[in-house]
């Protein structure tokens, strides 16, 4: 399977993804994932948010307690080949690896993939699984767009999908989400683990800072008659770097768009996006008041006009139930241990289904980049351990 997906959607210079929701590259992946859902006979039914869930019922007409395993296939730009499919992959993994023992749920069993995860085309992250549940809202997201102008809507309708956005009835009468996920960081090698257990997630999400001047000519315009929104722009990635490292936070300014983006003009307008985390709520609130005060006073002091937009926000995610407490009881030495990465499993938590996280060795700690990678035995110690835990949850 892992041989057969790694091609779809790679970019052959660099060896990263570029798998944007609702772009020939990620519908590829997501037909290869529909054809091997196919060929285990498992029923595939999809909602109007563009979520997928395979399933292995005990019998066709069986909907209660199902458990539900999966992830995403959409990368962010230039992702690495783990970062979701390694969960929809190890789902379906674990199913052969259950029916080769001979084994049938009593319970329903399903593999999902939800939609634009990574918010990497419309902003929003775990856009897909925010939809089903009615976390986000479907006016909402309707007013999406990507950076080419496309809305949801459309891009959705040219891909082939029937738009129909809102909470969907997909994972009703789900008991329990367990997601496998490559680790993002460091934690599992420093523990010498090939699979850990998910405590939480840390509060996250992303700004748009939208900074106005004047446009002007970059030779003959003196210094003291500029209003440079790169200036403004410039002491906002600094003070949120400082300010990160002053409250325990982290803050990334990885996307910056540019207008009219000539060498010799100086800027009308320059937009950029962070994304911060810390590890407890008023931690971040206090680096987004800091940074928005920071970044006001000084478009006070360059003449130009800022805003400061929250476009995503994800609460801190505890996966304390149920589900975790199966997980740690099937899997007594796998650590637990918290992370800073957003998953869906986060909003289906969030959402109030038990919820449980697996984490696969990452022996690096890079994610998001080409040399993302785990290695294979790791990878089946993961398939492995979620065969094990369906099978507690579902086949007894
Ligand atoms: O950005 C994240 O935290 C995740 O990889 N979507
Ligand atoms: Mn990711
Ligand atoms: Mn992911």
């Amino acid at each position: 399977m892992w041989a057969e997906l790694a091609p779809i959607g790679r970019d052959p210079t660099s060896g990263g993804y570029l798998r944007f929701a609702w772009t020939p590259a990620e519908r590829a992946a997501r037909a290869w994932f529909q054809t091997e859902a196919a060929r285990r006979d498992l029923v595939l039914e999809s909602d109007g948010n563009g979520n997928d869930v395979a399933w292995w019922r005990p019998e066709p007409q069986a909907r209660a307690g199902g458990v539900v395993t999966g992830s995403h296939l959409d990368s962010v730009p230039q992702g690495g080949a783990f970062d979701g499919p390694l969960g929809v992959v190890s789902g379906l993994a674990a199913i052969d690896v259950l029916r080769g023992r001979g084994l049938a749920p009593v319970r329903p069993v399903g593999v999902a993939v939800f939609a634009e995860e990574e918010g990497g085309r419309f902003g929003t992250a775990c856009l897909g699984s925010r939809l089903l549940t009615g976390l986000l809202t479907p006016e909402r997201a309707a007013g999406l767009r990507a950076a080419d102008g496309v809305g949801l809507v459309e891009a959705m309708a040219s891909a082939g999908d029937e738009p129909d956005l809102g909470r969907s009835g997909l994972l009703d009468e789900v008991t329990a989400y367990v997601e496998l996920h490559i680790e993002q960081g460091r934690g599992l090698v420093d523990l010498d683990a090939p699979v850990g257990v998910g405590a939480e997630i840390w509060p996250h999400g992303r700004w748009l800072v939208d900074i106005t001047g004047r446009p002007d000519h970059a030779g003959t315009t003196r210094l003291e008659d500029r209003s440079d929104p790169m200036l403004t722009a410039a002491a906002t990635v600094l003070c949120a770097r400082t300010t990160a490292e002053q409250t325990g936070a982290v803050a990334t300014v990885g996307r910056i768009l540019v207008e009219p983006n000539g060498t010799n003009a100086i800027p009308s307008r320059v937009r950029a996006w962070l994304d911060a985390r810390a590890p407890d709520q008023p931690t971040l609130t206090r680096l987004i008041d800091r940074l928005t005060e920071h970044t006001v006073a000084r478009a006070g002091a360059d003449g130009t006009s800022v805003r400061v937009v929250a476009e995503s926000a994800s609460p801190a995610v505890s996966f304390a139930g149920t589900t975790t407490d199966t997980v740690r009881r099937v899997l007594p030495d796998a650590p637990v241990l918290p992370t800073a990465a957003g998953h869906d499993a986060g909003v289906l938590a969030e959402a109030g289904i038990p919820t449980a996280m697996l984490f696969v060795r990452n022996p690096t700690g890079v994610s998001h980049s080409p040399a993302e990678h785990a290695t294979e035995a790791d990878c089946l110690a993961g398939v492995e351990a979620l065969a094990a835990v369906l099978e507690e949850l579902a086949f007894r």
